[in-house]
């Protein structure tokens, strides 16, 4: 019982040193677009937390970053705006994730206080689909049959959402049209090849997002036709010679049928 006592006169004594120290209210939200320039107003938090703006400087109100050193936004002390402080990239932040939520705290004394702010990032369309190389080199062989499927790396894109790659376009001919493989794209073979007649072909694929406005990225694929054995031999020069033998056998055995 005394072990349980103590315990509870310590847990009191703490709770309320924490409380002195301490006013901590609820979260307050805003939320807004990633990048925008320095100076930009988010919103007024004096007001929104209803905080007298002339008290501000003398309770040396202040933006601190939830565990971290940086600083993304200010409080402006004369009228209470909360203002963009630095380059905010939701992309370095919070690469794909849906939701991306910076933590700060506004910080004012006598009394100590601590208000909450959630910063709800959305993303802006600022990057383009993009493939891995500038250029993709296939082999195929003449003999593949139509409908033969060649998977093309995808396209990345650090936005989010409706702001990352949501279709591709194939530059248009007669051998191939694109099909979609499960995490890829695909080149589907319309139109059997001959490498007699064609050796090489190169066909631009493009990988767009929908954001507005929307981006786009390219790539050149270059199709190498392979060699098949499929041709007979011929001679394209019959030597004479081999014309008066083959007469002279035609004949005799004309003369034996007789
Ligand atoms: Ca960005
Ligand atoms: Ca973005
Ligand atoms: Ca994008
Ligand atoms: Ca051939």
């Amino acid at each position: 019982m005394m072990v349980n006592a103590t315990f509870g006169i310590h847990t009191l004594v703490v709770a309320l040193l924490f409380f002195c120290l301490y006013f901590v209210s609820g979260d307050i939200s805003y939320s807004f677009t990633e990048e925008m320039r320095h100076g930009t107003v988010i919103g007024n938090i004096a007001k929104d937390l209803g905080i007298d703006v002339n008290t501000l400087s003398l309770r040396k109100a202040r933006i601190d970053t939830e565990g971290s050193d940086k600083r993304f936004c200010e409080i402006n002390l004369r009228n209470g705006d909360l203002i963009v402080a630095e380059r905010i990239d939701r992309e370095g932040l919070c690469g794909d994730k849906a939701s991306c939520v910076l933590k700060q705290e506004l910080m004012l004394e006598n009394p100590l206080e601590l208000q909450r702010i959630s910063l709800h990032v959305q993303d802006i369309n600022d990057n383009s689909p993009q493939f891995n190389k500038n250029l993709i080199h296939i082999d195929i062989r003449e003999s593949a049959s139509k409908g033969a499927r060649f998977p093309i790396e995808e396209a990345h894109d650090a936005d989010i959402g409706k702001n990352s790659v949501q279709s591709y376009n194939l530059q248009t001919n007669e051998y191939f049209f694109l099909g979609v493989g499960t995490n890829s794209v695909e080149l589907v073979l319309n139109k059997e090849l001959d490498r007699e007649t064609l050796q090489e072909i190169s066909l631009l694929l493009t990988a767009l997002d929908g954001g507005s406005p929307q981006r786009s990225g390219t790539v050149v694929i270059h199709i190498t036709v392979l060699d098949a054995n499929d041709n007979v031999p011929v001679f394209s020069h019959w030597p004479s010679c081999y014309t008066s033998i083959l007469l002279l056998l035609t004949a005799q055995m004309l003369t034996i049928n007789v």
